[in-house]
């Protein structure tokens, strides 16, 4: 988090962390395109032919807070494919807020786990708990005829008993609710920081 006081300027980073095509990047484009372009930038994505996320995607977002402090959310996917590791730890480096896509497909349930796991490790290396970061989760591809069951799936991943939220990016279903769920408890966490 970067704070300049004297352009009224707060700069945030949000990461959307999750498995290989559990759809972060479909939330990214989905938020591009329906978000009035008075608050974004260009998404910009890195993707290989298959449109499997290289690198990572980028959008930037900006909200006006009442005072007149500019909030510019800078949001980033990571690629989900377990080769790119080196790449999700970088992409995580400094993390205001992650919302974990999961994958609701019963073929993707050990994946979830593991990349949660990976994700709680990579944060400790880099000296922040799981539970000290505003989180929140996305149980996405809920359109799927045998998908998992909710209790399952925070029975699997939400151990911190955090807000979860159901969605079919694909369909721009829930996509736009965990957004605000995440920029809620953002700037949630930067007022208290401000005041103390
Ligand atoms: N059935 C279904 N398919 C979805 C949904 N959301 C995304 N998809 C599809 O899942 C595939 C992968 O989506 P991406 O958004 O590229 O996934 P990703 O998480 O960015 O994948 P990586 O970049 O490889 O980590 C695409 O074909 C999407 O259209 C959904 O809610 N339901
Ligand atoms: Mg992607």
């Amino acid at each position: 988090m970067f704070i300049d006081t004297k352009k009224k300027e707060i700069n945030v980073k949000i990461v959307y962390y999750g498995p290989a095509l559990s759809g972060k990047t479909t939330n990214l484009k989905v938020i591009y395109a329906k978000l009035n372009p008075k608050f974004r930038g260009e998404l910009v994505t890195v993707d290989t032919k298959g449109e499997r996320t290289l690198y990572f995607d980028f959008l930037p977002v900006e909200v006006t807070l009442p005072g007149g402090f500019k909030v510019k959310f800078h949001i980033y996917t990571v690629p989900g494919q377990v080769f790119y590791k080196a790449s999700r730890k970088l992409v995580l480096k400094g993390a205001d807020g992650i919302v974990f896509v999961a994958d609701s497909s019963p073929d993707r349930r050990e994946a979830n786990i593991q990349i949660m796991q990976e994700l709680k490790e990579t944060l400790e290396e880099q000296g922040i708990t799981l539970d000290s970061i505003p989180l929140v989760l996305q149980y996405n591809k809920r359109d799927l005829p045998n998908a998992l069951d909710v209790d399952t799936l925070n029975a699997d991943l939400n151990h911190l008993n955090v807000d979860y939220f159901l969605a079919v990016a694909s369909q721009e279903k829930g996509v736009f609710e965990t957004l605000d769920a995440i920029v809620k408890l953002v700037i949630k966490k930067l007022m208290s920081k401000t005041k103390a």
